[in-house]
């Protein structure tokens, strides 16, 4: 039976790894920075080694596929792929599993002459972690991007995204440009770790999921007024950043409370003005995050947490300013992919279940233009977005035949 190559696998894996590497483990390496850029070159380096054509879209996502140099709407490709930006101080395989398994896989093909009536390709993604704007390369891909915000896209550093791509030789405005012909994807499958302790406690090697959370980000500012630490009366203060903290405190027990069950939030930007000691805050501002794997749900969530925002800056005498920066919607996986990997399991001798990402990925862009699913292997701890990340090579291994079979049951 076919099989991927784990030794070339971990290498490249490790190789990867390197590119923003961090002394004590883990890496960092943000999209469009100086090492995620030497990473691009080291991975189409790469897929022109492993014998297949290779290209970058004007959004900065690149391609690998087998007899194909681009994407055309009469000849529909299987694809795979994931990201190799990360967030800072994250793991070596969020992302990175999914893209250097896809390049296995494809290489695995090849070398075999296995048979596939349709070309199989696998994509980096551009931002997937949204330093700039979240899932920044397949919104482009599904033609989901608001080109008028390009221009204010910023990290929450203040840096612009156009900047940042321009640093890196691309055109931000040309990135519409990247949106696929129509029907150009047949099928598309991601193999990501799950990020969450679900598989590891079920003692289960194989999650095939069903559905994707949706996310939602919005930045709050209160503004009160600065005044002197030391001389201002405690009951005449206007304290923006207490407002901002009390605020976050509420909208936690409102999600948990109204969330029904399945809903998280996070507030994991946060920042004072003007931010010395002395002064009495006037303005804290905050980016609040919340998913859910329900539309409806999420939505209610967002009008209830904007009124908690109003209701909390009248309380403190200060004034608020609601402003939503990103959305992505839940996504519903195709049938058709989750029963494909469902077979490949079974191909290969594995237990699977199915299961919602409670993380947002560029699968739910994907599932806007062609039946897309994802393929979840145990996360160690359940731990991801932090250093010590990581899986069992045996888990990568088998995750990867899993994907190998799944792409080629896909493309037959
Ligand atoms: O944040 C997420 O859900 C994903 O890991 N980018
Ligand atoms: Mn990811
Ligand atoms: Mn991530």
């Amino acid at each position: 039976m076919i099989a991927v190559s784990l030794e070339r696998l971990r290498a490249r894996l490790e190789a990867l790894a390197g590119f923003g590497g961090l002394p004590g483990g883990g890496v960092t390496r943000p999209c469009w920075s100086p090492r995620h850029e030497e990473a691009r070159g080291w991975l189409l380096g790469e897929l022109r080694a492993a014998g297949l054509e290779a290209w970058v879209d004007p959004a900065g996502n690149v391609f690998g596929a087998t007899g194909v140099g681009a994407l055309a709407a009469d000849r529909p490709v299987v694809l795979t792929g994931s990201h190799i930006d990360t967030v800072p101080e994250g793991g070596i395989l969020d992302g990175a599993l999914g893209v250097v398994a896809g390049l296995e896989c494809l290489e695995t093909v090849r070398q075999a002459g296995a048979a596939h009536r349709l070309p199989l390709a696998v994509a980096a993604w551009s931002d997937e972690e949204g330093r700039y704007g979240s899932l920044f390369g397949s919104r482009a891909f599904t033609g989901r991007l608001d080109v008028e915000r390009i221009p204010e896209m910023a990290a929450a550093d203040g840096e612009r995204l156009v900047d940042a791509m321009a640093r890196a030789g691309f055109d931000a405005r040309r990135a519409p440009e990247a949106r696929a012909p129509a029907g150009a994807v047949a099928a598309y499958v991601e193999l990501h770790i799950e990020q969450g302790p679900r598989l590891e406690e079920a003692g289960l090697p194989i999650g095939v999921v069903d559905s994707i959370v949706g996310v939602r980000r919005t930045r709050v500012v209160f503004t009160g007024q600065a005044d002197h630490a030391g001389t201002t009366p405690m009951d005449r203060r206007r304290d923006g950043f207490l407002a901002a903290a009390e605020y976050a405190l509420r909208a936690r027990d409102l999600v948990v409370r109204r969330g029904g069950g399945r809903s998280v939030t996070n507030v994991g930007v946060v920042s004072v003005h003007p931010g010395v000691s002395n002064i009495v805050p006037a303005r804290g501002e905050l980016v609040h995050e919340m998913r859910s794997p329900d539309a409806d749900v999420l939505a209610g969530l967002a009008r209830e947490c904007e009124a908690l925002a109003r209701r909390t800056a009248r309380r403190r005498r200060v004034a608020v300013e609601v402003r939503p920066l990103s959305a992505t919607a839940p996504a519903l996986c195709a049938e058709r992919v989750q029963r494909a990997v469902e077979a490949a399991c079974v191909t290969v001798g594995l237990a699977s279940t199915r299961l919602y990402s409670a993380a947002g990925h560029d699968a739910q862009n994907l599932a806007a233009i062609a039946d897309a699913g994802m393929i979840f292997i145990p996360s160690k701890g359940g731990r991801s977005h932090r250093v010590d990340e990581m899986s069992d090579w045996e888990a990568i291994e088998r995750g990867a035949n899993v994907l190998l079979h799944t792409l080629l049951a896909l493309a037959a």
